[in-house]
């Protein structure tokens, strides 16, 4: 059982329990994680849920750290969650190297959690979208959210997350070709990292370099103009203009943050319902038979696969 009251009182054990409850595929677990989720009511009414991205190795581990360590000075909780496709696909965890953020991840006024592992990428990001709930309720007022740089992650953290900070460091691969134009699109910060010793000169090109490129990016947004930055994890030079900017866009934003999380919430429901359609549909014997009927008509062309499509739905 998870105590409630312990878990709202920022009890780190309660908590730990509630996410392990969350993540469980056992089917009965599904409904006491539901009960949890719901009773819990609205969370995060103050809270900054941010997202980070970047390519393997830029430093996201590094500068969450010292960004992490700088909050909880500031009288911030920060809790730090990941959606990894890597783990979705039984490999290794980007947080499950917490010796990265060892600093960080002693303190008691931060919390750290590996990604769920196990299941397709839309499983993964629900589930973290519900650990963020958890967090929220046990008191954590600073909420990242990281995932790795290398695919469909990016676009599923920027929709659980209010602001969107793509980490880019001077180097092989992060060239301005390097970064997909989709992944800079999603960016409200992007953070030239490694702005320090050999690598600082370099790093001032690829601030300018993406700077004239996100001027041609139109702001999706309507109360933010992205932002390029430099910075260094190692350092620490830059890391508190980066704590400023983060404020800003959070005093910029006011109630669209409401409106945002609102319309965020709608777009997962539906992203939730397509997956446990599908996901009936697939496990339902007839389907299976009729799936297999359909397969044999496309592949002699006697059907189109639209129509397919409709009568596999249709169950007809
Ligand atoms: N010079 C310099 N090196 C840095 C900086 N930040 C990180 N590094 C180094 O870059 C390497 C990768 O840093 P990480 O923080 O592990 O990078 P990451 O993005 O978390 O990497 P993955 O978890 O593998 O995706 C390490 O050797 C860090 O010490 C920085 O600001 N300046
Ligand atoms: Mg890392």
């Amino acid at each position: 059982m998870v105590d409630m009251d312990a878990l709202k009182s920022g009890d780190r054990r309660a908590l730990a329990r509630a996410i392990t409850l969350i993540e469980s595929s056992r089917p009965e677990d599904e409904v006491r994680a539901a009960d949890l989720l719901e009773s819990l009511g609205p969370t995060g009414a103050t809270s900054w849920r941010l997202g980070i991205s970047g390519a393997p190795g830029v430093g996201k581990s590094t500068f969450i750290e010292a960004f992490g360590l700088h909050a909880v000075e500031q009288g911030h909780k920060v809790a730090v969650l990941a959606v990894d496709p890597s783990s979705s696909l039984g490999g290794g965890s980007i947080l499950g190297d917490k010796t990265r953020m060892e600093r960080l991840s002693r303190d008691p006024r931060a919390f750290i959690r590996p990604s769920p592992s196990g299941g397709e990428l839309g499983g993964v990001a629900l589930r973290t979208r519900d650990t963020m709930m958890l967090v929220e309720a046990a008191g954590y007022d600073l909420v990242i959210v990281e995932t790795v740089g290398v695919g469909q992650s990016e676009t599923a953290v920027a929709a659980m997350t209010d602001m969107f900070l793509l980490l880019l460091a001077p180097g092989a691969g992060d060239s301005l070709q390097g970064v997909k134009r989709g992944i800079m699109e999603l960016a409200d910060l992007i953070l030239v990292n490694k702005a320090d010793g050999d690598l600082a000169d370099a790093a001032r090109h690829v601030v300018s370099d993406h700077r004239a490129a996100m001027s041609l990016v139109r702001p999706h947004e309507p109360f933010w103009t992205p932002k390029v930055e430099a910075c260094s994890a190692l350092t620490g030079h830059g890391l508190p203009e980066a704590w400023n900017a983060v404020g800003a866009y959070f005093e910029a934003a006011g109630d669209a943050l409401t409106e945002k999380r609102r319309s965020q919430a709608a777009a997962a429901l539906w992203g939730e319902v397509v997956r446990l359609a599908t996901a009936r549909l697939r496990a339902d014997p007839e389907r299976q038979a009729l799936l297999h009927r359909l397969e044999g008509e496309l592949s002699a062309g006697d059907i189109s696969l639209r129509n397919a499509a409709h009568r596999l739905l249709d169950g007809s």
